[in-house]
């Protein structure tokens, strides 16, 4: 069938309608046409592929790969609406080619997104569309005096109209979509506001142990990082949430959200470190969870096998790790974040918080533990990654400010996991002379299994400290270089490693030009 220039106009903009229908009927969530297909695209994506898309191209590489995706749709649905509205005319009746386009992309948005209603958002957009350009034709008081070119015009041009106005309407109610199923909250920072869980000491004793230094977050941070392995996350109700336990145990459970509240509960400063990020990078974070620590769950199932190996999964969004059991026991079941209910993106209702391991074993949206005979690839290690281990220890330097008085101040957050930081020291002139920065007191008010590991009760073991320097700086550009301790004394190795595949390494080195402060 040869396809005229118009009519592939049509299609296209019916094709761009489509989407964005599809946007404002679902929002951001994985009802929207787009979704399935980027994470697949993702998902079926070479390991190298990947990889060079986390290291190289950083944040960009995965919306480049939705815009990829929202291509492909728009180019699907065109095809489809030019099909249909083909069909339609060689019957001859006005209607039938905008019912079948209607039909056609309401059948293939349900087929993708497994999300019937939401796909009539899809399918009304492409719609509207083929109807105005039928419309555009068919009205008129002369219709006979129309020429072909004349009508091909008309057509076109109320199908990019249409296209236009249904893709405003699609924008804004797809974000108040996207803000309805991300209850309207944020990434959870630190600071006021109504709280469901009673932290007020435990944010109060974070917020004194915080440095103000410009660039740099305090001690909860303000910002959360986020890593998905797709553009879109689930969007999963508490009502319609249950966590299995199954695989190798003598009692397999099956868990409501009720159930996981009813449990014990603890709230616990914990640092999530993602084993992709750059050295100085931004994908290290702080908050305060809320949640049921998860070792009374794994006495109850009772763990058949030696392995000392357990797989998480989270269905939602089809990502899954194994790493030891030895470091899931002192891990929690988080439901809470920074005294609020856990945000979407951070994998509400509930994730796992494992302390002083990469930031991949931390699974969001957790669906499934499962205690496995012998061990398996997680997600990324299938790519290639070596991110279930313990975290290396960092301590990055994001705080520069020039004071009044002249002198430089620069700080930042030190995270060794489980093993501690005891000291951080500070180097202004590129590591010739060392001196010993102020630290902060680990954060406090936690109890719980992850305390064992040293500290005692009242401390959190697996939160950063933050460090600061001030100094009078030389003129010009300088090296400042960091370096952490770990409790035991050990120095932080010197060497860099870059962070594929098991995470980086090193002492963080910045140029500061004080002029420039
Ligand atoms: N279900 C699911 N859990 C996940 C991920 C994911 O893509 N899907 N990403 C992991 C990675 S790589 C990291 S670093 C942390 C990041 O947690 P955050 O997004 O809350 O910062 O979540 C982990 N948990
Ligand atoms: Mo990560």
């Amino acid at each position: 069938m040869p396809v005229s220039v118009s009519s592939a106009a049509v299609g296209v903009a019916a094709g761009v309608a489509s989407v964005l229908g599809s946007y404002g009927a679902a929002g951001f969530t994985p009802g929207f046409i787009v979704a399935p297909v980027e994470s697949t695209l993702s998902r079926l994506m070479p390991g190298q592929v990947i990889t060079f898309a986390i290291t190289v191209l950083g944040n960009l590489g995965q919306k480049l790969n939705l815009a990829f995706a929202s291509l492909l749709v728009v180019g699907v649905v065109a095809a489809v609406a030019v099909l249909a509205t083909g069909l339609g005319r060689r019957l001859d009746r006005p209607g039938v080619p905008t019912l079948a386009t209607l039909v056609a992309v309401w059948a293939l948005a349900a087929a993708v997104t497994l999300q019937p209603v939401q796909a009539l958002g899809a399918a009304a957009g492409a719609g509207l569309v083929v109807g105005a350009s039928e419309v555009s034709v068919s009205l008129g008081r002369f219709p006979e005096a129309r020429t072909e070119d004349g009508n091909r015009r008309r057509r076109v041009v109320s199908a990019l109209g249409t296209a236009a106005a249904a893709s405003v309407v699609g924008v804004v109610a797809g974000r108040s979509q996207t803000d309805e199923a991300t209850d309207g909250s944020s990434n959870g920072g630190g600071s006021a506001g109504d709280r469901t869980f009673d932290v007020a000491d435990r944010i109060a004793d974070a917020e004194a142990k915080s440095f103000d230094i410009e660039g740099m977050d305090p001690a909860i941070s303000e910002g959360f990082y986020q890593v998905d392995i797709s553009s879109v996350n689930p969007n999963i109700a508490p009502e319609g949430w249950a966590l299995k336990v199954t695989g190798a145990v003598e009692n397999e459970l099956a868990l409501s959200y009720e159930d996981i509240r009813e449990m014990d509960h603890e709230h616990r400063f914990s640092t999530i470190r993602c084993v992709g990020e750059n050295l100085n990078g931004h994908k290290m974070d702080n908050a305060l969870w809320t949640g049921a620590p998860v070792a009374s769950i794994i006495e109850e199932a009772a763990p058949t096998s030696d392995c000392n190996c357990v797989m998480l999964r989270a269905d939602g969004d089809g990502f899954f790790e194994e790493f030891p059991l030895d470091a899931l026991r002192p891990g929690m079941l988080a439901y809470g974040m920074n005294g609020r209910p856990l945000p979407r993106g951070h994998g509400a209702p509930v994730r796992a918080v494992v302390p002083g391991h990469w930031g991949e074993v931390n699974v969001k949206w957790l669906t499934e533990i499962e205690f496995l005979e012998k061990e398996q690839d997680g997600y990324w290690e299938k790519r290639g990654w070596h991110g279930t281990g313990p975290v290396k220890t960092v301590a990055k330097l994001h705080g520069k400010e020039r004071r009044d008085d002249g002198r430089v101040v620069v700080g930042g957050h030190a995270y060794a996991g489980l093993r501690g930081i005891s000291a951080v020291e500070v180097s202004t002139d590129g590591g010739d002379s060392w001196t010993e920065a102020e630290l902060t007191e680990r954060l406090g008010g936690v109890t719980g299994p992850a305390t064992d590991v040293g500290g005692g009760d009242e401390f959190a073991a697996d939160a950063w400290r933050s460090w600061r320097h001030v100094y009078d700086p030389p003129e010009g550009p300088h090296e400042v270089v960091v370096r952490a301790y770990e409790r035991d004394g050990t120095r932080q190795p010197e060497e860099s490693t870059g962070s594929f595949p098991s995470g980086p390494s090193g002492w963080v080195s910045e140029t500061v030009d004080p002029s420039n402060l």
